[in-house]
């Protein structure tokens, strides 16, 4: 199969065909990556943590159920949706994360909350878990390569957090910056995207009560591949949205700039709403598949407009969605 290159030569992310890292990585580079990630992840304090999870030990996380906001289709298996996953700077294989991951030390954890706000905060992890109380959420997530799964989150609206820091009448946007730590984080040596990995939102958006800041899953505090301590869900929203391990949100008066608009302008826009509408350049975007789902009997779901959730459509009424895409 034919896949593009991008103007720097490297293979554009979401191609179909995965090259093997050491190829691309060069040789030199590999060896050091398994060096360094053989020595950070020898802390006991990762090891305990991952041992944890493989055995369901894992700090668990008391929420309840907000039922209008969960879908009531069957879960995906926490064993798929803790070890098929997307994660770059742990690699871009999707049993890289679960694999590599280890090495995320997420403990002591700061959020900085700034910019177009009256009281910017610097908030530890502790205290933003009992920010708000817990909820739990099962939402569907549907990655932009085209496969979706069911997962019931922990968390509470972003808006929350961000009332509390009172924006001002200039902040028009929310910017979401992630970690990017080269010590621990071996995929940041790959320059497959403009490392730190940032996303953004439209402030109504970031308002919006179903998009969430999420802490946990299955009950318990998130495993680091699916973005530990703490993460977004935007469940209408290309998963990409959902950024991973943030450190700092950001309100802004003007669009800011997203590490996949950046790597493929044409590909990944701004919105990025879930549109069986407006195919990706190099695919359509009808269908999905569900994890857990393949195999000799699998079904190819149809792609619904915003995931399915309809609530949001008033927050683009008047907007052309092929346009802002
Ligand atoms: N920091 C960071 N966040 C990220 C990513 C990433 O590579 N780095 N991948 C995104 C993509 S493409 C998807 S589909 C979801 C996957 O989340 P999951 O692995 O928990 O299912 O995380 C998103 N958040
Ligand atoms: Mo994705």
């Amino acid at each position: 199969m034919l896949f593009k290159r991008s103007p720097n030569g490297i293979d554009l992310p979401y191609s179909s065909e995965i090259t093997p890292r050491e190829v691309y990585e060069g040789r030199r580079q590999f060896i050091a990556r398994i060096a360094a990630t053989a020595a950070v992840g020898s802390g006991v304090w990762e090891m305990a943590n991952r041992e944890a999870f493989a055995q369901g030990s894992a700090q668990r996380l008391a929420a309840t159920r907000n039922a209008g906001l969960s879908t009531q289709e069957q879960q995906t298996s926490f064993k798929d949706a803790s070890s098929y996953n997307n994660y770059y700077e742990f690699g871009t294989d999707k049993g890289d994360p679960v694999e590599n991951a280890h090495t995320l030390r997420t403990r002591p954890w700061t959020v900085t909350i700034d910019g177009e706000v009256k009281k910017p905060v610097t908030l530890d992890i502790d205290r933003i878990l009992k920010l708000a109380p817990l909820e739990e959420r099962v939402y569907r997530l549907r990655c932009v390569e085209g496969w979706s799964m069911v997962i019931p989150w922990v968390g509470y609206s972003l808006s929350n957090i961000l009332k509390q820091v009172e924006p001002t009448g200039n902040a028009k946007y929310v910017e979401f910056t992630t970690l990017a730590d080269r010590r621990q984080m071996p995929g940041l040596r790959s320059p497959v995207l403009d490392w730190p990995y940032v996303e953004g939102l439209r402030m109504d958006e970031a308002m919006h009560p179903l998009a969430l800041l999420a802490v946990g899953m299955y009950g318990q505090v998130l495993p680091n591949q699916n973005g530990a301590p703490v993460r977004l869900i935007v469940p209408w929203k290309y998963g990409f949205k959902s950024a991973k391990s943030i450190v700092r949100i950001r309100l802004v008066s003007r669009q800011p700039r997203t590490a996949w608009n950046d790597s493929a302008p044409n590909e990944y826009g701004f919105y990025s709403n879930v549109n069986p509408n407006v195919d990706h350049p190099r695919w359509s975007q009808a269908t999905e598949r569900r994890i857990g789902e393949d195999g000799f009997f699998q079904r190819k779901r149809k792609t619904l407009m915003f995931n399915g959730y309809d609530q949001v459509a008033s927050l683009y009424s008047g907007m052309d969605l092929k346009k802002f895409f």
